[in-house]
C-alpha cells in the first residue's frame, strides 16, 4: 500500500459550517446554519488583570455596531473584534489597545467569552456533551470526557512538571475542563459538533474553557494565557485569530482547524514520513558506540525487507545534561566520526538532545549562572527530575530570552548539524523553556520564550535539517519542526503502577498511553507537522507486552502514517516479529480516520483510507475480551490482516471473533465482486 498508493481522500470530509455573527443588545449571537443545532448566544469579550497582587477580572458590555469595540473605563483598554469568513469557518479576530495611563499587568484575554445569561447549544442537552481536551504538551494525555468525569492532574509536583501546564491544574471536578489551543464539543445523540481553536500558538498559550457543572453553564471561553506580561499605554497587540464552526463530524472539524492553523503558522510538512530506528527504547542510558555499530550491520542486512531513512543516538552520549558538545567515555570515537559511520553504513544520522535542561554536574550550569530561568525568589527554576540521570539532582532551565543563551543554541544545532553531520535532531524536553518564571525579557511570553529557543536551534540548524520536537508544548513549535511527538513514550509494558495512580490512566509513560494519543491526536498529523506516535517495540525477550499488546502498538503507529521508528535491537529480532514490522509498514501511506473518538476513551474503531481499499482497524482496551459487530459498508471482500483469514460480510457486516484484551484486528476491506 505505502509504495504505491496516490494521494488518499481524506476521510474527514464533512466540511464544517461557519456561524453567522448578530450583534443584539452589545453581545454578539453566534448560529450555525440550520439545521444544526448549534449557536452560542450572549457572547463578549473579557480581560484579566492583576491589580495589587489580585486578579481583577472586566467583560464588555453593550459592544458597538461600529467595528464592535467596548472600552473598559477604568483601564483605558479598549477592545476591537473583527469577524471573517474563512474556508468554511468563522474567524474572529480581535485587537486590545491601551489607552490609559498606567500600565497594566494581563492575565488572562478572552476574545470569546460566554456566560449566563449567555448560552452555548449543541444539540439539545448538555448532559449529552462529549468535550475533546486537548493536552498542553507532547506527553500530556488528551482524551475526550463527558460532562460526568472529572479531569485530574498527575499526583506530585515532579510529575505534574513534564506533563501538563503548571501554571493551569485541572479542576478535579465533573463538567469543569480546560482544553490547549483547541477543542470540538459533539452531543452524542445527534452528533452535532461545535469546534473552536486558536490559529496561531507564537505569542500566547491559548485554551478554550468550558466550565459547566452539571450541566450548567458558568463559562465557556477561549482564553489566552497573557502570563504576567504587562501592557503599556499607548501599546497595541493584535491577538492570535480564534477559529469556530460548526458540523456533523466532531474529528472532522478538528482536522479542518489543524489545517487553518497549519497554513496560518506554516506548518512544515514532508512528503513522507521518515522510517528509522532510535537507541533508547531497548538500551537506554546504557547506549554505547559498539551497540549502535552493531544496529547499523543488522539494519544494512534487513535492508532489502525494511529500508530505513535514519538512525538515532537517544540519550546516553553526553558527558552531563547540558553538555551536549562532550560525549562520555562510552563513545570514545566522537561525535563526528559516529555520524560519518551512520551515513556510510546509508543512512541519515540523528542525534537527541535536551537543548533547555541544564544539570548542576553540567559545566554549563557552574560557568553561566545568568543563563538560567529563575523562580521569582531567584532560585534556578526545576524543569524535571529524572531518576534515569541520577536520584540526586534535577535539571533546571535555561532561559531563552537570554540573548546568550539564544547564541548557545543556535551554536549547539548548528555543531551538531554541520560540524558533526546529524541532519535529524531530537529535540526533547523543550517545555523547560516555557516554564513559568523570571525571565531576561520580562515583556516576554512563555510562548515566545520557547518560539525564541526553537527558533534559535532552526536557525543553527539550518532549513534542510530535520527537526523532531518533543515534550514540547504544541502550539509555538508549529512551522518550526518538521515532526512533533503527539503522545507520551511508550515502553516496554502495557501499564504500570505509575501510569495508573500517579499518572490517572492517562499521562506519561505506558505503551498505553502513547496508543491512546495516537488515536487521539491523529487530525494533526500532516496538517501541523508529521506525527511521531514514538517508537515500535516488537521484541520477545525483554519486555512484558504480549504478542496481542505489540500488534496493537505496531498496528496503531502503521495506521496513523507517523514516524516509523524501530526501538529494537535489530539483530536479535525474530522472525515472526520482523513480520509484525512489516504488515505495520504496509499501513504508512493511508488517511485515517477515528470514528468514535468522542464515544469512548479511548477509541477503539478506526478507518483508514487507501486508493485501493479500506482497512478498519478494531481495538479492545478492556482487559476481558469483546466480541464486536462491524458495519463493512460497501467492501466485498475482508481479510484480517494480522492472521491473513478472510472474514464472511454477511449484510454488510462481519461478526469477529473474540477480541483479546488489548488486542486489534485490521479488517482489509476491498470493493469488487465477492468471491463465492
Ligand atoms: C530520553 C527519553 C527519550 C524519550 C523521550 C523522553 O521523567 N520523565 O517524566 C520523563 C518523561 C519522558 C522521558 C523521560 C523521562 O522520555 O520522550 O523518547 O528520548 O526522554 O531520556
Amino acid at each position: 500500500m505505502a509504495e504505491t498508493a496516490p494521494p488518499v481522500p481524506s476521510p474527514l470530509s464533512p466540511t464544517p459550517a461557519p456561524l453567522d455573527v448578530q450583534l443584539r443588545d452589545g453581545r454578539l449571537d453566534l448560529r450555525a446554519p440550520a439545521p444544526l443545532p448549534v449557536e452560542l448566544t450572549g457572547a463578549t469579550l473579557g480581560l484579566v488583570i492583576r491589580r495589587g497582587g489580585r486578579r481583577v477580572g472586566w467583560q464588555a458590555e453593550g459592544l458597538r455596531a461600529d467595528g464592535l469595540t467596548a472600552v473598559w473605563a477604568e483601564t483605558g483598554v479598549r477592545l476591537e473584534l473583527r469577524s471573517a469568513e474563512r474556508d468554511g469557518a468563522l474567524v474572529i479576530s480581535a485587537t486590545v489597545e491601551h489607552g490609559g495611563t498606567e500600565p497594566i499587568v494581563l492575565e488572562e484575554i478572552a476574545p470569546l467569552l460566554i456566560v449566563p445569561p449567555g448560552a452555548v447549544r449543541v444539540g439539545e442537552d448538555t448532559a449529552e456533551w462529549s468535550v475533546f481536551r486537548n493536552g498542553y504538551q507532547s506527553w500530556s494525555g488528551t482524551r475526550v470526557y463527558t460532562l460526568r468525569e472529572a479531569d485530574s492532574d498527575p499526583r506530585g509536583a515532579f510529575l505534574r512538571e513534564g506533563h501538563i501546564d503548571v501554571r493551569h491544574r485541572a479542576a478535579g471536578r465533573p463538567g469543569v475542563l480546560r482544553s490547549d489551543l483547541v477543542t470540538a464539543i459533539v452531543d452524542r445523540r445527534s452528533g452535532a459538533a461545535l469546534g473552536i481553536g486558536f490559529l496561531d500558538a507564537r505569542d500566547f498559550f491559548g485554551a478554550v474553557v468550558v466550565d459547566v457543572p452539571r450541566g450548567q453553564l458558568r463559562r465557556v471561553a477561549a482564553v489566552l494565557d497573557a502570563d504576567g506580561v504587562a501592557l503599556n499605554p499607548g501599546q497595541r497587540l493584535e491577538l492570535p485569530p480564534l477559529w469556530l464552526a460548526a458540523g456533523t463530524d466532531g474529528e472532522a472539524l478538528l482536522a479542518a482547524w489543524a489545517a487553518v492553523a497549519g497554513e496560518t503558522m506554516r506548518a512544515r510538512v514532508a512528503e513522507r514520513s521518515p522510517v528509522g530506528w532510535c537507541s533508547w527504547y531497548y538500551y537506554f542510558n546504557r547506549v554505547r558506540e559498539s551497540d549502535l555499530v552493531a544496529n547499523l550491520e543488522a539494519l544494512g542486512k534487513l535492508r532489502e525487507r525494511m529500508p530505513c531513512d535514519y538512525v538515532m543516538l537517544d540519550d546516553g552520549y553526553q558527558r552531563a545534561i547540558g553538555d551536549w558538545l562532550e560525549p562520555n567515555a562510552k563513545f570514545p570515537h566522537g561525535m563526528r566520526w559516529l555520524a560519518e559511520r551512520i551515513r556510510t553504513a546509508g543512512f541519515d544520522a540523528g542525534i537527541w538532545m535536551a537543548p533547555f535542561l541544564v544539570r548542576p554536574d553540567a559545566r554549563v550550569f557552574s560557568a553561566r549562572p545568568g543563563w538560567l530561568l529563575r523562580t521569582p525568589r531567584g532560585a534556578p527554576r526545576r524543569a524535571c527530575w529524572n531518576p534515569v540521570w541520577g536520584r540526586g539532582q534535577p535539571a533546571y532551565a535555561l532561559d531563552t530570552t537570554h540573548p546568550e543563551v539564544l547564541e548557545w543554541l543556535k551554536e549547539l544545532a548548528r555543531t551538531a548539524v554541520h560540524q558533526w553531520g546529524f541532519r535529524i535532531l531530537k529535540l526533547d524536553f523543550l517545555y523547560a523553556a516555557a516554564l513559568p518564571g523570571r525571565r531576561f525579557d520580562a515583556a516576554a511570553s512563555r510562548a515566545q520564550a520557547l518560539r525564541r529557543g526553537l527558533q534559535a536551534l532552526r536557525d543553527g540548524a539550518g532549513e534542510e535539517a530535520f527537526l523532531l520536537g518533543c515534550g514540547c508544548p504544541l502550539g509555538p513549535a508549529v512551522g518550526v519542526v518538521d515532526a512533533m511527538r503527539i503522545g507520551p513514550d511508550v515502553a516496554p509494558f502495557w501499564t504500570n503502577w505509575m501510569s495508573r495512580h500517579l499518572l490517572r490512566d492517562r499521562h506519561g509513560v505506558a505503551t498505553k498511553h502513547a496508543i491512546r494519543d495516537t488515536l487521539t491526536r491523529a487530525f494533526m498529523h500532516r496538517r501541523l507537522w508529521l506525527n511521531d506516535p514514538d517508537c515500535l517495540i516488537v521484541r520477545s525477550d525483554h519486555t512484558a507486552l504480549t504478542l496481542e499488546e505489540v500488534r496493537t502498538l505496531a498496528a496503531t503507529i502503521g495506521l496513523s502514517d507517523g514516524m516509523f521508528v524501530l526501538g529494537d535491537r535489530v539483530e536479535t529480532l525474530p522472525e515472526e516479529r520482523l513480520a509484525i514490522l512489516e504488515t505495520a509498514r504496509d499501513l504508512l501511506g493511508g488517511a485515517l480516520r477515528v470514528v468514535d473518538l468522542f464515544d469512548r476513551d479511548p477509541p477503539e474503531l478506526a478507518r483508514c483510507v487507501y486508493a485501493e481499499g479500506e482497512v478498519i482497524g478494531v481495538f479492545n482496551f478492556a482487559e476481558q475480551p469483546a466480541t464486536r459487530s462491524v458495519e463493512i459498508g460497501s467492501a466485498a471482500t475482508v481479510h484480517e490482516l494480522w492472521s491473513g483469514e478472510p472474514l464472511p460480510v454477511r449484510d454488510g457486516r462481519v461478526e469477529l471473533p473474540p477480541l483479546p484484551p488489548h488486542g486489534c484486528r485490521l479488517l482489509w476491506c476491498e470493493p469488487g465482486v465477492p468471491s463465492e
